[in-house]
């Protein structure tokens, strides 16, 4: 992995790594504008419990289809525009890295996503989940699966964070809501699809 991240211990066995403010990916305000204008009108719908309900943010798969909490994300080919993200990360993260899923959250619209372990049927044995943060700064919240108390790791424009396999068996992890959030972050996630 590349030297310039850091490790968070959340326990003696599973670690967090993030990179924070990457040079490459903090985009100029024409190019953060036109990210966020390519999100989909409409929110992604989940299964939750036999009920449909909407995705408080809005999603978008690219390169790969994405199943989880009882739908499918159905991908849009890899643009121009994030296909540096992928080309970076599968450099200096985990080479098997082949899909993105995207996250437009508008703090005016209270958007954020509930505390979830990612779901890895579909996934590559031990591979990681890469997050690269981009826009307003928040909080990405770990916590251990079935247990008590939680770690935030602060997530600026820029930055990246890195869930190995076992962190992610053993901590879901979330990005509340807090009234003070007002602008628009956007999260691209990699991950190693079969
Ligand atoms: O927005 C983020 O940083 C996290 C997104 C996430 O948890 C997910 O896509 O599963």
């Amino acid at each position: 992995m590349h030297p310039s991240f850091e490790s968070f211990n959340l326990s003696p066995e599973h670690k967090i790594y993030r990179f924070e403010k990457h040079p490459d990916f903090i985009l100029d305000q024409k190019s953060f504008k036109e990210l966020w204008e390519s999100h989909p009108e409409d929110y992604h719908i989940l299964k939750i419990h036999g009920r449909e309900v909407k995705t408080p943010r809005w999603q978008q798969a690219y390169g790969k289809n994405y199943r989880y909490t009882g739908s499918r994300n159905n991908a849009l080919p890899i643009t121009q525009m994030l296909s540096p993200f992928l080309e970076w990360s599968k450099e200096h993260v985990d080479e098997r890295l082949n899909g993105l899923l995207l996250n437009w959250y508008d703090g005016t619209k209270k958007h954020y996503i509930g505390a979830h372990r990612d779901d890895t049927r579909d996934l590559q044995d031990g591979s990681p989940i890469v997050t690269i943060s981009l826009g307003e700064e928040r909080l990405f919240r770990m916590r251990p699966y079935g247990g008590k108390g939680y770690t935030d790791i602060v997530v600026g424009n820029g930055s990246i964070l890195v869930i190995p396999e076992n962190t992610n068996q053993a901590f879901t992890h979330e990005v509340p809501d807090f009234a003070k959030y007002a602008g628009k972050r956007i999260s691209i996630t990699l991950r190693a699809f079969k």
